[in-house]
C-alpha cells in the first residue's frame, strides 16, 4: 500500500521564511543578497578570459528536454529565400532580402528562470502576496523584477556526478547539503555564503544521449531532496540563486514524505531562492576539473517578460 502524501502546507508548517525581510513590496528575494561586494568578489575570480554558455539549445528539431506536459518551443519560419524563389518576396528599395521567424514556447520549456511567485500553496505566493495576483499574469512576483536587476555574483560548480564516480545520476537519486558540501570539500572549493550554487548531475545530458523515451520512461528527476536541516542551511547560507541541469532543481518526488517539489515551496516561496533550471554544465564541469577552478563570475540576464511566470536564459560564466 502506498503512503498518502502530507498536505505540503502541514509538511512545511514550521520551516522558515524570508517574508518581509527586504520590505513588504520586495519581489527579488534572495537576489538582494548579490550586492556590489559580491559582484567585485565574482569579477576578481575571472582570470584566464574563459567564457562558457550554459543555454541548453532551444527548439532543437531532436526535442527538448521538458517538464511533462509542456512542448518544447515551436520555432517557425516565416521569411526565407524561398518567397522570392517564387517571387512572393516583399520588395524593397536597393532590392534586400531577408529571413524572418517566429516562435512558440513555454516560458519555463527550456533553460530558464523561475519568478519567485511561480510556484505556492495556501493561496500565497513568495512574500505573502495573495495567489489570486496570479491570475491572467503575475501580477506579483513575476520574473520581471529579477530581468530588470540582473543576475551577477560568485558561482560555485558542485559535480554531484562526478563526485559519486558516474557520467549521471540515476533517476530519482537524491543527495542534500552534507553531500554538496563532501563534493565541494572533495573539488577543492568553499561553498561560501551568497554563492550562486551551481549543481551538474548530468541529467539534462541523458536526453540527448540516451533518447526522450527513456528520459521520460517512469519520469523521476534526480535532484535534491527536503529536509528542515538542508531549508535551514540555504538560509543560513543565504543562498541566492540555485542552478542545475535537471528540469526542476530537485528530486521529483520527496522518497520520504512523497510530497511532489517540495522544495520549489520551502527554498522559492518561503526563502525566496531563485530557481534556474535546465542549464547544460558538461562544458564547465570539464574545465572546471582540467584547471581545478570550480568557481567563477556567474552572470544571467532573463527576458523581462511582463507578468511572466519565467523566462528562458542563457547565463554566462567567465574564468
Ligand atoms: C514546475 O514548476 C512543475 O516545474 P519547473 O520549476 O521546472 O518550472
Amino acid at each position: 500500500m502506498t503512503k498518502e502524501a502530507p498536505y505540503v502546507g502541514d509538511l512545511l508548517r514550521d520551516a522558515p521564511k524570508n517574508w518581509g525581510k527586504w520590505g513588504p513590496n520586495d519581489e527579488l528575494g534572495a537576489l538582494n543578497y548579490l550586492g556590489p561586494a559580491e559582484v567585485l568578489r565574482a569579477v576578481g575570480l575571472v582570470r584566464a578570459g574563459k567564457v562558457f554558455t550554459l543555454q541548453v539549445p532551444m527548439g532543437n528539431p531532436v526535442g527538448d528536454p521538458v517538464w511533462p506536459g509542456r512542448r518544447g518551443a515551436e520555432r517557425y519560419q516565416i521569411l526565407d529565400e524561398g518567397y522570392w524563389t517564387v517571387g512572393k518576396g516583399p520588395s524593397f528599395p536597393g532590392g534586400i532580402h531577408y529571413a524572418d521567424d517566429a516562435m512558440s514556447a513555454f516560458l519555463q520549456g527550456s533553460t530558464q528562470y523561475d519568478a519567485l511567485g511561480h510556484v505556492w500553496y495556501d493561496g500565497q505566493l513568495y512574500n505573502g502576496y495573495d495567489a489570486q495576483s496570479t491570475i491572467g499574469g503575475m501580477a506579483k512576483a513575476s520574473v520581471l523584477p529579477i530581468a530588470e536587476r540582473g543576475v551577477v555574483g560568485r558561482g560555485v560548480l558542485i559535480d554531484m556526478a562526478k563526485h559519486r564516480g558516474k557520467e549521471n545520476l540515476e533517476k530519482g537519486e537524491t543527495f542534500d547539503h552534507e553531500d554538496l558540501m563532501a563534493a565541494a570539500a572533495r573539488q577543492g572549493v568553499e561553498i561560501s555564503p551568497r554563492s550562486i550554487l551551481v549543481i551538474r548531475t548530468g541529467w539534462i545530458e541523458t536526453y540527448f544521449r540516451d533518447g526522450k523515451e527513456e528520459f521520460y520512461d517512469g519520469f523521476i528527476e534526480p535532484g535534491l531532496t527536503y529536509s528542515p536541516a538542508l531549508v535551514e542551511w540555504f538560509r543560513a547560507m543565504e543562498i541566492p540563486n540555485l542552478v542545475t541541469d535537471t528540469i526542476a532543481n530537485e528530486v521529483t518526488v520527496d522518497p520520504v514524505s512523497g510530497v511532489a517539489l517540495p522544495l520549489h515551496c520551502a527554498l522559492m516561496r518561503n526563502l525566496g531562492v531563485t530557481f534556474t533550471e535546465i542549464c547544460d554544465l558538461r562544458k564547465l564541469s570539464d574545465d572546471c576539473s582540467a584547471d581545478g577552478q570550480w568557481d567563477f563570475l556567474y552572470a544571467a540576464a532573463p527576458l523581462k517578460v511582463v507578468n511572466g511566470t519565467g523566462s528562458p536564459v542563457n547565463p554566462i560564466v567567465l574564468k
